[in-house]
């Protein structure tokens, strides 16, 4: 419904100073090697990749910008800059009417993603799919690692506490309510963010709703929470980090956590939002081809990253 003219504007994300291991800047490269592009061409989509890096070199940023601390906080010069390129990056793609897909890189990108995303579409409601709810803000966190924070960010929770929001992260329009964000997957909680998540009252699926209502489901339960109103239609982003399948299938990330999605739980999910029509952007982040132990595990993760893009743009079995 949202796209009939099937322009997709798949946006390279190269990026992973949201956290502490090199090697998840592949990830896009990885993704189009495999023939992410062509695959999505045989669906019927005109794709253009778009690098809104080009003029960027966070890799070595990355590794020699030691002073970009902010307390213990990592990068958040570099961060706030890469997501904000992001930002433009998706906004341009909305503005043309294309699906933007972004291929990360690590999940910090998804601050730029998902506020375009309810900038252009105010009712949106954002799938969060992830093994981790990303929700800690500057004063909880104790990794420091922003790939760990950009929820908080985009709900605007770092406007209140200790640590003052850094000048390069205040571009970020605090957009997203609430009641306009679901998790599925979640199984690797701090405890600070559970804290947050229940102050907030946001609505969760973690691995043990998985089991126990089955994966069809809690996507129909999610859908209902996003858009109470209109009986769960409405549009839809999904933001999925690839750590929320179980690590059998996607060993490749840099904090697996086993207990997660089966591949098939995986996939059912993106085709059921394909099915709905209603899906308006898509990330997915946190593919690290470098912290694999086989090469059967680089291309086990790349093809079932490939796998969840193609099923949420309209790849069906039969
Ligand atoms: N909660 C932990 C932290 O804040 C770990 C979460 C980051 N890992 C991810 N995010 N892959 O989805 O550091
Ligand atoms: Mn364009
Ligand atoms: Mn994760
Ligand atoms: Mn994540």
């Amino acid at each position: 419904k949202h796209y009939p003219a099937k322009k997709l504007s798949i946006i390279a994300a190269p990026f992973s100073g949201g956290q502490s291991k090199l090697g998840v800047e592949k990830g896009p490269t990885f993704m189009l090697k495999h023939g992410l592009q062509h695959q999505l061409t045989n669906l019927g989509w005109t794709t253009q990749v778009q690098h809104p890096f080009s003029q960027e070199d966070y890799s070595t940023r990355v590794k020699s910008d030691t002073k970009d601390m902010l307390a213990h906080i990592k990068r958040p010069q570099l961060v706030g800059e890469a997501a904000q390129l992001v930002y433009g990056a998706v906004q341009e793609a909305l503005s043309h009417n294309e699906f933007p897909l972004t291929l990360g890189g690590d999940h910090s990108i998804a601050m730029g993603t998902v506020s375009a995303t309810v900038e252009k579409y105010p009712d949106v409601g954002v799938l969060w799919i992830d093994a981790h709810a990303d929700i800690n803000t500057l004063d909880s966190t104790d990794s420091g690692n922003l790939h760990g924070c950009p929820v908080s960010f985009l709900m605007g929770l770092n406007k209140t506490g200790k640590l003052e929001c850094p000048p390069s992260l205040q571009w970020v329009p605090a957009n997203l309510k609430p009641e306009k964000i679901v998790y599925i997957g979640l199984r690797d909680i701090d405890a600070t963010e559970k804290e947050i998540l229940k102050e907030q009252g946001i609505n969760a699926f973690s691995m043990y709703h998985v089991d126990k209502f089955g994966i069809n489901k809690v996507i129909e339960m999610a859908l209902m929470l996003l858009h109470p109103e209109t009986a769960g239609v409405g549009p839809i982003m999904c933001s999925y980090d690839v750590d929320a399948l179980d690590p059998l299938f996607v060993p490749a990330t840099g904090t697996p956590v086993r207990g997660g999605l089966t591949l098939r739980e995986g996939l059912f999910l993106v085709e059921r939002l394909a099915e709905t029509g209603d899906l308006v952007g898509l990330d997915i982040v946190e593919v690290n081809p470098d912290l694999a132990a086989h090469d059967v595990h680089v291309s086990d993760t790349i093809a079932a990253s490939c796998a969840i893009a193609r099923c949420a743009l309209g790849e069906t079995l039969l």
